[in-house]
């Protein structure tokens, strides 16, 4: 089959941009720990007050030790508030929205999701700094948005 020149150099300068384009995928996820979300669960946003998880969002210790907190959001706060974990232990955010779409994002870290009524957001995270953390909610979600803010408290864990 015969290919024209310039036809082979765009075929090529095409390839090329994939490989850049997958590249910085790979890059990103690898050094910065960025990755897709991975988890697809659905809730009632509607029921979450009868909900075993969401009736009263908490922390929770699994039996293996990791730690669980459950988060609702709603316009304008987090539930719970403030969120209080152990340094140095992997800590597994499942995340929910009573109302509308909001954002949860814990100043500093990478720890940062969406907030989706009807959806499970999960990602786990481990933070290694002791101290006081601002939770922020990054999307628009009404008049107030600018006042919701948490707190995420990280504890120095006691041996
Ligand atoms: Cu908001």
């Amino acid at each position: 089959m015969n290919v024209e020149f310039y036809e082979r150099i765009w075929m090529w300068a095409a390839v090329g941009l994939l490989v850049i384009f997958v590249g910085t995928i790979v890059l990103t996820a690898a050094n910065d720990a960025v990755r897709p979300p991975s988890h697809i669960e659905t809730v009632d946003p509607a029921a979450l007050a009868d909900s075993p998880e969401y009736g009263n969002p908490a922390v929770a210790v699994r039996p293996d030790g990791s730690i669980v907190v459950s988060v609702v959001t709603q316009m304008y706060s987090f539930s719970p508030d403030p969120i209080v974990v152990p340094a140095n232990r992997p800590v597994t955010f499942r995340i929910t929205s009573s109302d509308v779409m909001h954002g949860f994002e814990v100043v500093g870290t990478n720890a940062n999701a969406m907030a989706i009524p009807g959806y499970v957001s999960q990602f786990t995270v481990t933070f290694k700094r002791p101290g006081e953390y601002i939770v922020g909610c990054n999307e628009y979600c009404g008049i107030l948005h600018h006042n919701m803010v948490g707190k995420l408290i990280v504890r120095e864990e006691s041996r």
